[in-house]
């Protein structure tokens, strides 16, 4: 994992302040600036910060209700907020920590101290941003595990139900797949799973569409937006990414390399309905492929 500069919004009514954090902090993090609440609320949206360093008496929003709306929308109440202000009452410091603050400091600032806590907080920020990344991603393949499977697939479930679009859904597994470990070794079953997930990577190519692990040696692939004539041909696609690997399988009943049988479903969803009848209608198209001969798609 790469370990690029992190950033800190600074968010202060007065561009003295901001001069004076900019220089504890400057050479060490990537510095974004607002001179005022709705400013702040934007750039925290837009340029999603690991840290957010918060005054708390500006004109308009001040501090306080700025952090109450970073921690009321989902795109940023995540990110960590530290006010830095003059107010230094107990009962301002309760009320900033109790809003969700991570930490409350006092103006005026000391230096090494400001700088401490903040090199602190962002390392348990650094760690969570991995394990939160970590957790949607199938440990062997390195694509999207179930969970983040399960996560996507209500997500655009939900936006197609808004938008009335069509969404697609493409399950896959791999054929005689007991056979090949059987054969070969479970080593070389794992390896096999590795490079079909690679190579699904490659047949991909619009920003939303999704393909994980969904179980052992079936593979799932979500498409937004797209009509059962797309799904169709990515579809094909993706078999034949498959077919190119051209992975040796002397004991498959189908053909002397690795293939896959694939089913295919298309739905523009209801507003009551569940994404679990799009993944039953492709469970049920991805029984007929194998029922009908393994190595083709069923939509
Ligand atoms: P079919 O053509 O009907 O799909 O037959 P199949 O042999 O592929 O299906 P079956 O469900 O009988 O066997 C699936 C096999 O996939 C059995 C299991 O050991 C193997 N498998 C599942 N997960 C893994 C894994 O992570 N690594 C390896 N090497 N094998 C796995
Ligand atoms: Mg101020
Ligand atoms: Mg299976
Ligand atoms: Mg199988």
């Amino acid at each position: 994992m790469e370990r690029g500069k992190q950033t800190i919004l600074i968010v202060d009514d007065t561009p003295q302040n901001i001069e004076i954090l900019n220089e504890v902090l400057g050479d060490d993090y990537e510095i974004l600036c607002a001179t005022d609440g709705r400013e702040g609320l934007e750039l925290a949206q837009a340029e999603q910060p690991d840290l957010i360093l918060l005054d708390v008496m500006m004109p308009e929003m001040d501090g306080y209700e700025l952090c109450r709306q970073l921690k009321e929308e989902p795109r940023t109440r995540a990110i960590p907020v530290i006010f830095i202000t003059a107010m230094s009452q107990e009962d301002d410091e309760a009320k900033g920590l109790e809003i969700g603050a991570i930490d409350y400091l006092t103006k005026p600032i000391s230096p090494p101290i400001v700088r401490a806590r903040i090199r602190n907080h962002l390392e348990l920020k650094r760690h969570r941003d991995i394990l939160e990344s970590i957790s949607h991603i199938d440990g062997l393949t390195g694509i999207a595990n179930r969970r983040q499977f399960d996560k996507i697939l209500d997500q655009e479930w939900r936006r197609a139900v808004r938008t009335r679009t069509p969404i697609s859904l493409v399950m896959m597994d791999i054929d005689c797949f007991k056979e090949f470990n059987d054969c070969y070794g479970h080593l070389a079953g794992d390896d096999c799973l590795k490079s079909i997930a690679g190579a699904f990577g490659t047949v991909l190519n619009r920003p939303g569409d999704l393909v994980a692990r969904y179980g052992g040696e079936e593979f799932a692939c979500i498409l937004p937006e797209t009509d059962a004539f797309g799904a169709r041909q990515v579809a094909e696609r993706l078999q034949a990414a498959v077919l190119g690997l051209c992975t040796p399988h002397r004991r498959s009943a189908v053909a002397d390399q690795v293939t896959i049988s694939i089913g295919v479903a298309t739905m523009i969803p209801a507003a009551a309905s569940q994404p679990d009848q799009l993944i039953a209608e492709a469970d049920r198209h991805l029984y007929l492929a194998k029922k009908g001969g393994r190595n083709r798609i069923c939509s």
